[in-house]
């Protein structure tokens, strides 16, 4: 079996760093994007998005002649499709979102044009259970002269397996070296396959499952996490409540030995911990409580996050009684969807903020020391400040991203001010 041209179809935030590192091991590569401007930048050996060390990686394999970008796929040997799954909008307030496969079945659908007997097709994409015989049928649809796992099991032409990723955004480039990899081929020979493409590179042990339970497993990392932050933000509101520091509460509890309790926020964000569990929940809706329910408490929390605002607003309005809303600075510190990083997708930060900046404060000033110039989406009003200007000019400072350098921030400098920490820094 020789697998020696890898096709990876989707080169966003995972897709260029796996590329990137078949590459690296000096295998020909095909990228291949819809995205003109993103294989363009990559020919030119650039990178579009920020992952650390990713940079000098896709530099020296397009230099070297190893990594290619196109916008339609080639043929190769093996093709891992690495493409967005979002969900569709949700038309009422209640009702369940359902998954966007869109994506996988467009990219399967021209996939299927270059196939030819032997290839190995391999989805990475986070996605509900029953994907992966899905995307055989779409391939065979297109290809009624080649054979297909779903309908000639180990007898087919074309292998397909279920392969997720599992790499955490600002450590992908380790992690995708060291993790151990699921490899959930629809036969032993598809499993069998795929293994000699991951080992390629891949250091970790690659675990072999079915299909489905390889959907599943990936799915349940996610909403596992989901979960245990749903218990921490629930907890945090209690102990507002009961007037304790939730902090200082679970650093006693995780005292005990088997006890491991996550770290309360503003809200869950990201494309995929806020995202994934839905893929459970619409699925089998009626045996999905606690995950549907922990959706919930994390999706509630911006909301309590805002509530928590209005009244310190209302406290420093009947402290200040000649004042009025429009007299008050209101600083958002953070806006990026987790600390130290610059994606602002899915951010309970950014979302919180936005709200905010309807309540009319005299001033809103956001401080995200990770980017340069403010989203489209936060009205024009709201000023991108640095941190000693935002403590100069405050009245009220919401902390609501951990970043490095809002722990370096001294207590002093946070003096005469309302305080509203939703990560416990400033504590
Ligand atoms: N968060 C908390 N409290 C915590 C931990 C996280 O509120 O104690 C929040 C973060 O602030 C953020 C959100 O949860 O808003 C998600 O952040 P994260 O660091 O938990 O996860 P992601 O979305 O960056 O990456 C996750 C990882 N999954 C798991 O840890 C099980 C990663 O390994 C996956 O590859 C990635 O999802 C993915 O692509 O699915």
């Amino acid at each position: 079996m020789s697998l020696n041209v890898i096709s990876v179809i989707g080169l966003g935030y995972i897709g260029l760093p796996t590329a990137a590192m078949f590459a690296s091991k000096e295998k020909k590569v095909i990228g291949v994007d819809i995205n003109q401007h993103a294989v363009d930048t990559i020919n030119s050996g650039k990178i579009h998005i920020v992952e650390p060390e990713l940079d000098v990686i896709i530099k020296k394999a397009v230099d070297g002649g190893f990594l290619r970008a196109a916008t339609t796929p080639e043929p190769a040997d093996a093709f891992l499709i690495s493409v967005p799954t979002p969900f569709l909008p949700v038309t009422d307030q209640g009702l369940i979102p359902e998954p966007d496969l869109s994506y996988i079945k467009s990219a399967a659908k021209s996939v299927a044009q270059v196939l030819k007997k032997g290839d190995l097709v391999i989805l990475e994409s986070t996605s509900p259970v029953g994907t992966t015989e899905q995307m055989s049928a779409w391939l065979a649809e297109e290809r009624s002269d080649l054979t297909f796992p779903h309908t000639h099991c180990e007898d087919s032409d074309i292998r397909v397996a279920y392969c997720p990723e599992r790499v955490l955004p600002g450590h992908v480039v380790r992690e995708l070296v060291e993790n151990d990899r699921i490899i959930g081929g629809m036969t032993n020979m598809c499993s069998e396959a795929s293994i000699e493409v991951y080992r390629t590179f891949v250091e970790g042990d690659c675990v072999v499952t079915t299909a489905r339970t390889a959907e599943m497993a990936k799915l349940t990392e996610n909403a596992s996490r989901d979960v245990n932050i749903a218990f921490a933000n629930e907890l945090s509101i209690i102990c507002d409540k009961l007037d304790i520091d939730v902090w200082r509460l679970i650093n006693l509890a995780n005292l005990h030995p088997r006890v491991n309790i996550l770290q309360p926020g503003p809200g869950v964000g990201g494309h995929c911990i806020a995202v994934d569990p839905w893929f459970i929940i619409s699925k089998t809706p009626d045996e999905s409580r606690l995950i549907h329910t922990a959706r919930q408490v994390n999706d509630l929390k911006p909301h309590w996050v805002i509530d928590k605002v209005k009244l310190a607003v209302a406290e420093f309005l009947s402290e200040h009684k000649n004042k009025t809303i429009k007299d008050v600075t209101l600083s958002c510190f953070g806006l990026a969807f987790k600390p130290n990083i610059d994606d602002l997708r899915e951010s309970p930060a950014l979302n919180i903020t936005k709200e905010l900046a309807a309540l009319n404060f005299g001033k809103l000033l956001a401080v995200e020391p990770n980017i340069s110039s403010l989203p489209q989406s936060l009205p024009e009003r709201v000023e991108l400040v640095s941190v000693p200007s935002a403590l100069n000019q405050s009245d009220i400072c919401l902390l609501l991203v951990d970043h490095v350098e809002f722990e370096l921030i001294s207590k002093s400098d946070l003096e005469n001010k309302i305080i509203i920490d939703t990560k416990g820094i400033w504590s």
